[in-house]
Order: structure tokens, then C-alpha cells, then sequence
């Protein structure tokens, strides 16, 4: 029978394992969350953070001061084995979207010499079919007295940034498990800190609906951001139409905007292609739709921008979406600095989220922008945009991606 209290080690502090691994030492579990940067190690182990996500500071502060979670360069023995670490895409090699394992193979390298019989890895990092498979067979390659002795299961991390602790909570899960006592052992586990559904499988099932969501996600905002080049060209709104359309029982498109960012939902759906490269079509298509949206946009400025001797072209927003700092795979940075790399103009940013050390574009606040620019081109629909006075822009050039400012 399974402990109520366990030992868990969380490996990778990040977005996922961080939050994973206060929320378990604050129901009890004893924690030792392991991670490579010494940075963060640090600075959590003092009771603070190194990422910015709302909340998340009171439940480390509370998970540390508890004696219960504590930071670390290395594993140690344990109960449980939590793999949080990053999946992007291969560095190098003939397909620039192939998954890159090497992170999960060499966290699951570090704990194997402290593996027990009867211990359990859950994978959370998103990964490509056969992932969890995968790490058994490191197991056993380097253990093989171990061999249908340790307990593996996916168990898909689903929170959405800027919301994690809620949805951490709240959000149904699936475990998948490469063996049925495995699934049992990982359902044990989730349920002391999980309110939502706990939902069995296999772990190949649950490697690919994590992707299948995240696909869903990007082949639908895919459709609106085509449509937004239809209505474009026919010179119709593109706000009202899907507003108009949205209105039937049946029928729920999402928002165009700049393209698709982020660490999800631009990277997974390759999963998929990379899985099964002649029949995830669409899947492809769509990746390919909202990666070609950037460039759209910065050529609908640059054509603005001829109008102009040397326009003061101010990109609003540089973050992969609204109300956050992140700026991975953020298709708003991506065109702020291509125009300015384009030299059409004198080009600025303008984000309330972004700290002026770490945007590559000059920053300018708010009224700054509003004030200089000749051009402003509405990228991320953060709170502060959605206020701003329509008066005040009214003389602008303006290219609004969100549709916040119609
Ligand atoms: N976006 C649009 N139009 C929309 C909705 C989103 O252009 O109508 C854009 C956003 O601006 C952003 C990108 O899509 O650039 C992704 O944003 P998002 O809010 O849709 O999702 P993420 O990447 O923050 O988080 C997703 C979530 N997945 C789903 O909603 C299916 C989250 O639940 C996952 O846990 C997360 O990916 C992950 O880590 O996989």
C-alpha cells in the first residue's frame, strides 16, 4: 500500500516542476526539487523565486519555510521521481522540428543510481510517443537488476501560464502508465493535491492527447488567422465576421492576432509531424499558417511605412500573449525586431510586462509611445492597451493584430 506522506524528487525547477513541487511539499510530502542552474537552486532554497507567475512566491516561501521542500544540484533516494524538464526541439540535424530528449534522458540518467525497487518516474515534461517507454528502457540498460521493479507513468502537465496554481489544482489529469500498478501508484500520488478527474491510461495514449490538445489549440487559432487574410484581402472585419459567426450553436473560432507563440502550442503539434510525417497534414498546415502570420504583419507595416519619410513605428507589445513577461517563441518580439533590423523607420517597443534590460528593441513607456509614434502597431492585448483612450490614437496609423482597438 502506498504511504500517505511520501519522498519526492522533482527534477527541473521550472515553469511546471517549481509549482509541482511546492504544491506537494505544502500537503506534506517531503521534497527535494533538483535542478542543474545553481542560480535558482539558491534562490529558491532562500525561500524565493526565479520565475514570474502569479502567487507562486507565497506558496514557495510557504513549501520552504514548512522544512518540507528543499532545492538541490543533485538527486538523492526517494519514493516517487517527478521528470519536469524542458522539450524543444533538436539543435542540430535534418529536421530542424525534431524533439530534443536529451534533457529527460539526462534527468533520468542522474536518478537512476538512486532508484530503489518499487520506486516510481512520472514524466510531466510534454513529450513525442514512446517517451515514457523510453526512460524505462535507460533504467534497465543501466540497472537491469531493476527490470519490472520501478513503476513509470506520463502524467502530462495541462496548466496554462499566468494561471498555474488554479489550474494545478483544479484541472483533470491523465495518467498514462506503462504498467496498470504504475497508473495506480501515480493516481495515489496526484490525489493528495488534485481536484480535478484523475484519468486513466496507457502511457502512449497520454503522451499523444497532451499533444492532440495543444494541436486542437494551434489548428484552431490557425483558422482565424487565415481568415483575418481573407477578410484582409476582401476588405471586410475580420472581428465582426467571427463574432457574427460564433453566434451560431455550433460554431466557436478563436482570435487571429500576431501568430503563435509561447513554448506549447508553437513547438508540440511538431511532435506530432515529426511522429508521423505524411499523415499529421493539416497539423503541419497549421503550424505553417500561424508561423507565416509574423511575416504578414511586418510586410502590412512596411507598406504603412512608405507613406512616411522615416516614421517612429512603435511595436505595442513584445510578450507571446497578454498580461505575462514571457517572450519565448514570441511572435511580437519576433516582428519588433525584424523592423528593426529593416530599418524602415525608427522602430520602439512599448511593453508595461518587460523589463528595459531585457528587450533587444528600445523600450518607451506608454505615454511615450502614444505621444512619438507615427505608426503603432498592437501586438500583445495586455489590460494597459485595452484602456488606452481611443482620442488619443485616433490620428495614428494604426495595425491592430488583436482587435482591441476597433
Ligand atoms: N492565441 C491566439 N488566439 C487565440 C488564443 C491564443 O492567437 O484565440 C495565441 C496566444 O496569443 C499565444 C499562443 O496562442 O501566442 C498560445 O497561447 P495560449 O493561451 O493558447 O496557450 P499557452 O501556450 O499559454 O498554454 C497552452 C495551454 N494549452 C491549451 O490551452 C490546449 C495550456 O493548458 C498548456 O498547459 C500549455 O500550453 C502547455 O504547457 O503545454
Amino acid at each position: 500500500m502506498p504511504r500517505e506522506f511520501q519522498k519526492i524528487i522533482v527534477m527541473g525547477l521550472g515553469y511546471i516542476g517549481l509549482p509541482t513541487a511546492s504544491m506537494l511539499a505544502t500537503k506534506g510530502h517531503t521534497v527535494v526539487g533538483v535542478d542543474v542552474n545553481e542560480n535558482a537552486v539558491n534562490t529558491i532554497n532562500s525561500g524565493r523565486i526565479h520565475i514570474i507567475e502569479p502567487d507562486l512566491d507565497i506558496l514557495v516561501r510557504s513549501a520552504v519555510n514548512s522544512g518540507n521542500l528543499r532545492a538541490s544540484l543533485v538527486p538523492e533516494q526517494g519514493d516517487t521521481f517527478i521528470i519536469a524538464v524542458p522539450t524543444p526541439f533538436k539543435p542540430e540535424g535534418d529536421n530542424p522540428k525534431a524533439p530534443d530528449l536529451s534533457y529527460v534522458e539526462a534527468a533520468t540518467r542522474a536518478i537512476v543510481p538512486f532508484l530503489q525497487e518499487g520506486n516510481l518516474i512520472i514524466l510531466e515534461s510534454t513529450s513525442p510517443v514512446g517517451t515514457t517507454e523510453f526512460i524505462e528502457r535507460i533504467v534497465v540498460e543501466m540497472r537491469p537488476e531493476l527490470g519490472g521493479k520501478v513503476y513509470a507513468a506520463h502524467c502530462p502537465e495541462r496548466v496554462l501560464p499566468g494561471h498555474i496554481l488554479r489550474e494545478l489544482v483544479d484541472n483533470d489529469r491523465i495518467i498514462g502508465g506503462t504498467s496498470k500498478a504504475a497508473v495506480a501508484k501515480a493516481k495515489e500520488l496526484y490525489k493528495t493535491f488534485c481536484s480535478g478527474a484523475i484519468l486513466e491510461t496507457d502511457s502512449r495514449t497520454a503522451e499523444l492527447s497532451k499533444l492532440v490538445e495543444n494541436s486542437f489549440r494551434d489548428v484552431n487559432i490557425a483558422f482565424a488567422n487565415e481568415l483575418s487574410l481573407i477578410c484582409d484581402r476582401l476588405g471586410i472585419n475580420v472581428w465582426e465576421t467571427i463574432a457574427l459567426a460564433n453566434r451560431h450553436p455550433r460554431v466557436n473560432i478563436l482570435q487571429p492576432g500576431p501568430g503563435v507563440g509561447g513554448h506549447c502550442i508553437a513547438v508540440d503539434p511538431w511532435f506530432i509531424v515529426s511522429s508521423a510525417p505524411e499523415t499529421a497534414r493539416l497539423i503541419r498546415t497549421a503550424r505553417e499558417v500561424n508561423d507565416h502570420k509574423p511575416h504578414w504583419v511586418i510586410e502590412r507595416v512596411k507598406a504603412k511605412a512608405e507613406r512616411f519619410k522615416r516614421p517612429v513605428i512603435v511595436c505595442m507589445g513584445l510578450t507571446f500573449k497578454a498580461n505575462i513577461d514571457d517572450m519565448r517563441e514570441s511572435p511580437s518580439l519576433e516582428i519588433a525586431q525584424d523592423l528593426l533590423a529593416a530599418d524602415i523607420g525608427i522602430v520602439k517597443a512599448c511593453d508595461p510586462n518587460v523589463e528595459p534590460g531585457k528587450s533587444p528593441v528600445p523600450l518607451v513607456d506608454i505615454r511615450t509611445a502614444l505621444q512619438e509614434a507615427d505608426i503603432l502597431v498592437l501586438l500583445v492585448d495586455h489590460a494597459e492597451f485595452i484602456e488606452i483612450d481611443r482620442e488619443l490614437i485616433k490620428d495614428k496609423v494604426v495595425i491592430d493584430t488583436r482587435g482591441i482597438w476597433r
